[in-house]
């Protein structure tokens, strides 16, 4: 079974995803996410100009042989745009391997380790009041975990707070949008969020926050602190991961389960992390991390030390990459949580899909394969849109981290 086809369609319905198409001599077709928020062409080159025509003639059965290749040829090994491409790859060669077998991937992956994958939703909004009513509206939708944000008083616009309510979208403009942040604000305000929302829904629904990279470790191990008698379920991103000893700082002083990993893209990035237990969930998902192949590494690598995965899930990763991602979340024996942001209408007709939600869980369905598939014809009527995701700076004007 030979690769006789590979198309890469990059398509807007609402926002941009870059899909790889991978079809085989007998007429087996498999789907992989490249979608790189606000570089999506890069991928989508790197895959026209550098993988596709390597992958003509190819054995599509061999998915590691196929990843080796494509991660040790390129000699200049890592990154988002390498790895969002070679998880392209490979999540379209799993697809076509479920598909010839006539079974669900999550079945070749070892079968089911639970019943449902459990997903948290995102309340946000501008005030207190107006997060409390989005946590009861997730609540009354059956989910079991909310990630909680909110805007800052005195700042005009915070990570995490759309215009819209269930499908928040960062990447709003060809020229990045400047946001400002005051983490001396951001401090005070938000253990004062969770304790509203902790008296207000209890003590069992599971709460998560996510400080997108913004703090130092100290101000991290504050934050952990002031917060644990809220036991959210993690504090995700507190800084920015290059440094992986910062954590040990954060570690020192806190109870707070932390989780990091949605900017990492292969094993190297938590390796350390990872091994000297210095978080409690790694967020790395199939897009991201080298496809269904890698990430399974690095979830085994973190079932030895107690870590947890707990992969990103927003809207900037199509259902493509959802789906994949379903299939390793029932499969493996660490799963955490699962982010669910929901898709748009026009997104979830491009990309008809077998996954669906109940009770809070999600559930990838039992089609051979992934269960999901583009639809070119509606693709092509959503061409590109350039978009890039915002940059933030302090108060004074000094740039920070978004
Ligand atoms: O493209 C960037 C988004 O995926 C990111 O801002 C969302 O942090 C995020 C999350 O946890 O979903
Ligand atoms: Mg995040």
């Amino acid at each position: 079974m030979r690769i006789v086809d590979a198309r890469v369609i990059v398509t807007c319905p609402g926002r941009n995803f870059v899909t790889l198409k991978i079809v085989t001599s007998d007429g087996v077709t498999g789907v992989g996410d490249a979608t790189l928020n606000g570089r999506e062409l890069a991928v989508a080159s790197y895959l026209n100009d550098h993988v596709v025509p390597t992958l003509i003639g190819r054995d599509a059965s061999r998915i590691e042989d196929t990843w080796q290749y494509l991660y040790r040829g390129a000699y200049w090994r890592r990154g988002p745009v390498t790895m969002s491409a070679i998880a392209a790859v490979d999540t379209a060669l799993w697809d076509i391997k479920g598909k010839v077998a006539g079974l669900p991937v999550y079945q070749l992956l070892g079968g089911r380790c639970r019943d449902g994958v459990t997903v948290y939703g995102h309340a946000n909004a501008e005030t207190v009041p107006e997060v409390l009513a989005e946590v009861a509206r997730y609540v009354d939708l059956g989910y079991r975990a909310v990630r909680v944000q909110t805007a800052v008083p005195g700042l005009p616009a915070t990570y995490g707070v759309g215009k819209d309510r269930m499908f928040y979208e960062p990447a709003d403009a060809a020229i990045p949008t400047e946001a400002t942040w005051s983490t001396e604000r951001y401090l005070v305000h938000t253990p004062q969020v969770f304790a509203a929302v902790r008296d207000e829904f209890g003590p069992h629904l599971k709460l998560l926050h996510d400080a997108h990279h913004r703090l130092t470790p100290i101000e991290a191990a504050r934050l952990g602190k002031d917060l644990e008698p809220y036991r959210l379920t993690w504090l995700e991103d507190p800084v920015p991961a290059e440094l992986q000893e910062g954590f040990r700082l954060i570690r020192r002083h806190t109870t707070t389960p932390i989780a990091v990993g949605e900017v990492f893209n292969t094993i190297f990035d938590c390796q350390q992390l990872i091994t000297e237990q210095l978080i409690d969930y790694v967020r790395t998902t199939v897009v991201r991390a080298g496809g269904i192949s890698h990430l399974r590494r690095i979830f085994d690598l973190a079932a030895l030390h107690h870590v947890r995965s707990g992969s990103h899930g927003a809207t900037d990763l199509s259902p493509v990459c959802m789906a994949a991602a379903l299939h390793v979340d029932l499969s493996i024996p660490n799963f955490g949580l699962q982010e669910y942001m929901r898709h748009t209408e026009a997104t979830d007709a491009v990309f008809p899909h077998s996954y669906h939600f109940a009770d809070g869980y999600l559930h990838p369905g039992e089609e051979p394969g992934l269960g999901v598939d583009i639809d070119e014809s509606a693709a092509a009527r959503y061409p590109y849109q350039p978009a890039s995701l915002p940059v933030n700076r302090l108060t004074d004007g000094s740039m920070h981290n978004w």
